[in-house]
C-alpha cells in the first residue's frame, strides 16, 4: 500500500534499487494524496471497498467575499504531507486511526462544473450518495457492530466520508445525500459565522438563495436536520438579536468564541454532547473558527478566534458520538503564509479521522500515565 514498489518484483531491480532499495516517498515527494493514503478515483470504481473516504469538493462560487476555496482540497493535501499512515499515533489521542481495522483512502476530487452552481451542487450530492453506497472494507462482524449499521435506515453498514472543501455551501448537498441514508441528522458546526441566515427576500433567482451563509437555512427548509444542532466559535457581526432568534428557529444553539474563556473547554464539550445525545451527528468545521493569526487563508476571516489547539481539544471530546461524516471547509490557500492554514486543516482532518475511530474521548495524558509521584 501507499505507492511502494512490490518488493518481490525482481524484474524491477536496477542499479539504484540494488544499491539503495525501493523508490519510496518522502514527506515532500510523491503523488499527492491525503496523508500519503491509497488513492483511487472511487466515483468510477463502485466496487472499491473502504470504511472512510477522503473526498475533495473544489467549489467556491457561492462565497460572499474572498474566493479561492476551490484550491482547498489540494491545499489540505499539501498540508498533510508530513503526516503518514504508518506514523500516525499521537500523545493526544493515544491511538493511530489507520491501525484500528478500518480502511481509510483518498477518493480524489469531484470534477465540479465551475460555471453552473446548480449542476455543481447536484454533482456533489450524486458523488456523496455514490460514496455512501460503496461496500465497507471491514469484515461482516465489525460491520454488524458499526455505528452506521445501527443508524442507517436500511440497517446496512455504510462508509463514512471526510470532505475537504470547498466553500461552506458544499454541506447542503452533503446533508441531502446523508438524509437518504440516515434521515435528518444533527450538526456540530464550528464557525465564526452562523451560516443560518435567511436568503435575501429580493434574491433575483432561486439559485442565488443558496450561499455559504444561507445553506443551513435551506437545509432546514428541506427538513434535512434535526432540531438539535449546535455551533462552536461564533463571533461574527450580526444585524442584531434577530439573527440569533432565526438561528434557533433553524435548530441551533450557540457556543460563542468567548464562552471558552467563561466556561472552559470541558464544559463546551459537555454542552455539545448533551445537546446532541445519541443523534446521528455530522461535524462541519469552517477553518475561520481558528484565529486568522493561525489560519489566515480563508474567505471571510474574523479576528479573535479560537486557537488551533483549542479546536483540536474540543474535537477530541466528541469521540464516541454517532458521527456519520465530517468536513473541513473554506481553506483558500492563495491567502496562506508558509502553508500554516493548510497544515492546521490537515491536522484537524487527522483529528476527525481519530474521532471517527475512537469509542470515547481519550483520557488526559496525566491520567493515562501519571508521573505526579515523580514530581
Ligand atoms: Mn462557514
Amino acid at each position: 500500500m501507499r505507492f511502494k514498489l512490490p518488493i518481490d518484483d525482481f524484474s524491477r531491480h536496477t542499479a539504484y534499487t540494488d544499491k539503495y532499495g525501493l523508490q519510496s516517498d518522502l514527506g515532500y515527494t510523491g503523488p499527492l494524496s491525503f496523508s500519503h493514503l491509497d488513492y483511487a478515483r472511487c466515483l468510477q470504481e463502485p466496487e472499491q471497498a473502504f470504511d472512510v473516504a477522503v473526498i475533495g469538493m473544489p467549489f467556491d462560487t457561492t462565497t460572499s467575499y474572498r474566493p479561492g476555496a476551490r484550491f482547498g482540497p489540494t491545499g489540505i493535501r499539501v498540508g498533510s504531507r508530513r503526516q503518514h499512515g504508518e506514523r500516525a499515533w499521537t500523545l493526544s489521542w493515544g491511538l493511530d486511526p489507520y491501525k484500528l481495522g478500518a480502511k481509510i483512502m483518498d477518493c480524489g476530487d469531484i470534477p465540479l462544473n465551475a460555471y453552473d452552481n446548480a449542476i455543481a451542487i447536484d454533482q456533489m450530492e450524486a458523488a456523496y450518495e455514490s460514496l455512501l453506497a460503496h461496500p465497507v472494507a471491514k469484515g461482516a462482524e465489525a460491520a454488524a457492530k458499526d455505528v452506521t449499521t445501527a443508524l442507517s435506515k436500511d440497517g446496512q453498514a455504510h462508509p463514512r466520508v471526510l470532505t475537504l472543501g470547498g466553500d461552506h455551501t458544499i454541506v447542503l448537498p452533503i446533508l441531502r445525500a446523508l438524509n437518504k441514508v440516515y434521515g435528518p441528522v444533527s450538526v456540530i458546526h464550528f464557525d465564526a459565522h452562523l451560516d443560518t441566515w435567511a436568503p435575501a427576500p429580493n434574491a433575483p433567482s432561486a439559485q442565488s438563495r443558496i450561499t455559504h451563509g444561507s445553506f443551513f437555512y435551506i437545509a432546514h427548509e428541506e427538513g434535512l436536520m434535526r432540531n438539535a444542532s449546535i455551533h462552536g466559535g461564533i463571533r461574527c457581526k450580526m444585524s442584531g438579536e434577530a439573527d440569533i432568534t432565526n438561528d434557533e428557529d433553524v435548530g441551533f444553539k450557540v457556543v460563542s468564541t468567548d464562552d471558552i474563556d467563561d466556561i472552559g473547554i470541558q464544559e463546551v464539550i459537555r454542552r455539545m454532547r448533551a445537546h446532541i445525545g445519541d443523534n446521528p451527528v455530522y461535524l462541519s468545521l469552517d477553518i475561520d473558527t481558528i484565529d486568522p493569526g493561525m489560519a489566515p487563508a480563508t474567505g471571510t476571516p474574523e479576528a479573535g478566534g479560537w486557537t488551533t489547539r483549542e479546536v483540536k481539544r474540543i474535537i477530541r471530546g466528541l469521540a464516541g458520538m454517532n458521527i456519520v461524516g465530517a468536513d473541513i471547509v473554506e481553506v483558500a490557500p492563495a491567502y496562506d503564509h508558509a502553508d500554516i492554514t493548510s497544515i492546521a486543516a490537515a491536522d484537524i482532518a487527522h483529528d476527525f479521522l481519530s474521532a471517527m475511530m475512537a469509542s470515547e474521548p481519550p483520557k488526559s495524558r496525566d491520567e493515562r500515565r501519571p508521573w505526579a509521584s515523580e514530581l
